[in-house]
């Protein structure tokens, strides 16, 4: 596991490899071992031999019946070479036992090299023990899908602002618009309920199809956000456990620096049909709920720095990094509920656990399925015709 790159590595190809590099090795050792054995069984057959031999002369000597001095003398030898023979003997079902093991470990080598055969012949193309990392860099995804990059992946970027390149998520559509991936919910792999440091520097695995979950980082978004003085936009993009698919719009987005703890700001809400979940929403649980609910303006928060407008500590109970008021209407990063239904009951964890909420789409007690956070700049989100086209760019995505 590596944390920039997700679950990538080690590949059936690797183990191949690995297989392939120490075969020869092994082999090699067996066949001495054998060749040593050979060595030992001649050995014992001329042992073998010597012993017929003096057996029989001990024999023919017993034979001629003559109470000689010799007989006596090969009498006490003849014992000396059964003895010797029981030593062979066994020594023999020594070798033999061996020579089994040899056989065994021979055919669990043929197993072996047969399944690093197979694992060679799926690897054919060259083997990839990390992810692909498209070579095209920019200083966002859009400007990289001008320079001719027309496939969603990893790409580097480095806005004016930034010290140094890092790695994003580009969603590059066949209109040429390049989405750089700010955030991204879709299985509950990845638990969101993190500190400051790990949100100002991003946590989760980034991947090159999109089947991982992430934060890209505070530290990032604010540099993507503000290194231009174009209008950026955030789209939002919303799955329930319906499949049903919903987007809302914000232009003008902006993320502080760490001074002002990553403030969210943003111009308008541009569109959308999920509904705008950023200015509030009134839960009938007080007149100023809508007031207290909005998100312009609200500095971030987690549960470690609260900067929230609550008496409490609305990222502690909620178990989230996010821009709370007090505490929020819309939460994306908010606890991962299976099935989406939850209850007061069920979100006790952290005091308080809140689903990932949008709440002029779905009331409180829902939690969505999918989420993508992603921007863009506000002279290409029309591409390709209007509104209309960012809901068939909608539409063509999750749900998978
Ligand atoms: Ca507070």
């Amino acid at each position: 596991m590596n944390d920039g790159f997700g679950k990538y590595c080690p590949t059936t190809c690797g183990v191949a490899d690995y297989m392939f590099r120490y075969l020869p090795g092994v082999d090699e050792d067996l066949t001495w071992m054998q060749n040593e054995l050979e060595t030992i069984a001649n050995l014992t057959q001329g042992a073998d031999e010597t012993i017929t031999y003096m057996k029989d002369s001990a024999t023919a000597a017993q034979k001629s019946s003559q109470p000689d001095p010799y007989y006596k003398k090969s009498s006490s030898m003849l014992d000396d070479v059964l003895r010797f023979e029981k030593t062979i003997i066994a020594q023999e079902e020594q070798m033999i036992e061996l020579q089994n093991l040899i056989s065994a470990n021979e055919r669990r080598m043929g197993d072996l090299r047969k399944l690093a055969l197979q694992l060679q012949q799926k690897c054919n193309e060259p083997c990839r023990d990390t992810v692909q990392i498209q070579p095209i860099t920019g200083t966002d995804c859009q400007d990289i899908a001008n320079k001719g990059a027309t496939t969603s992946g990893l790409y580097y970027v480095k806005p004016a602002k930034a010290e140094g390149q890092f790695l994003v998520y580009c969603e590059i559509d066949a209109f040429g618009r390049g989405f750089t991936v700010i955030q991204r919910r879709r299985d509950g792999s990845v638990d969101f309920f993190k500190d400051w440091i790990q949100y100002k520097e991003g946590f989760g695995y980034l991947s090159p199809d999109d089947t991982t979950e992430f934060w890209l980082g505070n530290e990032k978004i604010h540099l993507l956000t503000t290194s231009s003085t174009l209008p950026t936009v955030l789209r939002i993009e919303l799955v329930d456990w319906e499949g049903n698919k919903r987007y809302a719009d914000y232009n003008m987005f902006r993320i502080g620096s760490e001074a002002d703890m990553y403030r969210l700001t943003y111009g308008y809400y541009f569109g959308g049909d999920a509904g705008d979940a950023f200015d509030g929403y009134d839960f009938g649980d007080d007149p100023s709920d809508k007031f207290f609910t909005s998100h312009n303006g609200m500095q971030f928060s987690t549960s470690d720095k609260d900067n929230d407008k609550y008496e409490g500590n609305c990222a502690q109970q909620d178990g989230s990094g996010w821009w709370m008021n007090k505490c929020h209407a819309a939460h994306l990063n908010g606890k991962y509920y299976q099935g989406g239904r939850y209850t007061e009951k069920d979100a006790g964890e952290h005091g308080f656990d809140n689903g990932i909420i949008w709440v002029t789409w779905h009331n409180r007690w829902y939690s969505l399925k999918e989420t993508t956070m992603k921007i863009i700049p506000l002279s290409r989100i029309a591409a390709g015709g209007g509104q209309q086209a960012g809901v068939k760019q909608f539409g063509g995505l999750g749900g998978v």
